[in-house]
């Protein structure tokens, strides 16, 4: 069973309609700490993403070949015991995808970042390909801070992307609005999880309401590193949740040497370094 991580769920605002208006932007970012925005990105280019890393997924056993590729239905086939997603080759394999690695440096994303963030910009090499496997909520992201895990600076602004519409019962992202105010919350290891994180109640307990909403392809949610969120459980019978995160920072400001690696450095079976000819 979930727990209770998808209760007394409210709307993300979208920002949509402050495109024009650089500074209502910034002001809102840092008020709410987070911005949304239905629509934004090139849907047809996070199709082709989604499709690169489900050929992936599909290729190591994980994709039910009797439906089409990109509906993303679980084949049931389990991971080694041993083995989680995240040091595992199909995901160092997303993790040297072209079409993935440069939609991080896509020029709306440069140009909405250099303009709310005021100046030059660094694109962090740790990009993240997800794929969150249905029911297997104790794999579900339990409620962080990002500055937890990338340390550097604080103003480091997380881009969430659904690759593929994402509607709550897949699992989408919430936010806790207005918590980049609080500063750094001591952070837990999660029971059964294998990482660390803000228990559910402590989060309660600070009076504020989780923010999500049903995430089409081309959405854009990008939040403070100090914004509390979390994953919402993949509660479908059978289907794949495909996400990618990108991070920004001042190019000016303090960076963590893992920010400047690909993710998991150091902790795959194989270490040579995944090739990106494109964007590198
Ligand atoms: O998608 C997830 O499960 C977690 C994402 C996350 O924590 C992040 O984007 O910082």
């Amino acid at each position: 069973m979930p727990d209770d991580n998808q209760k007394a769920l409210g709307e993300l605002v979208d920002s949509m309609g402050l495109l024009h208006d650089i500074v209502a932007l910034r002001r809102r970012l840092h008020e709410e700490g987070y911005l949304f925005f239905r629509g934004l990105l090139d849907a047809d280019e996070l199709l082709a993403i989604r499709e690169d890393m489900l050929k992936l997924a599909d290729e190591a056993g994980f994709v039910n070949r009797d439906r089409p590729l990109p509906a993303g239905i679980y084949s049931g086939q389990t991971f080694p015991a041993s083995r989680k997603f995240e040091t595992s080759p199909l995901y160092r394999k997303i993790l040297e995808l072209p079409r993935f690695n440069a939609f991080g440096r896509n020029p709306v994303l440069t140009l909405l970042y250099g303009g709310l963030l005021d100046g030059p910009i660094l694109e962090h090499r740790r990009r993240i390909g997800r794929i969150t496997f249905p029911q297997s909520f104790k794999n579900t992201t339990p409620p962080h801070q990002d500055y937890f895990y990338i340390k550097g600076t604080p103003d480091t602004y997380t881009c969430w992307i659904a690759a593929g519409d994402c509607p709550a019962e897949l699992g989408g992202l919430a936010v806790m609005p207005r918590t980049n105010h609080l500063g750094y919350i001591e952070h837990e290891p999660m029971p059964g999880t294998g990482g660390h994180g803000v228990p559910h109640d402590k989060c309660e307990a600070l009076g504020l309401p989780w923010l999500t909403t049903d995430f089409k392809t081309g959405d854009l949610l990008l939040f403070h590193g100090l914004t509390l969120h979390k994953a919402l459980d993949n509660r479908t019978e059978d289907r794949l949740r495909v996400s990618l995160e990108f991070r920004y920072q001042r190019a000016e400001d303090p960076i963590d040497p893992s920010s400047q690696q690909y993710h998991m450095h150091g902790a795959f079976e194989t270490e040579e370094a995944p090739e990106v000819k494109q964007t590198q």
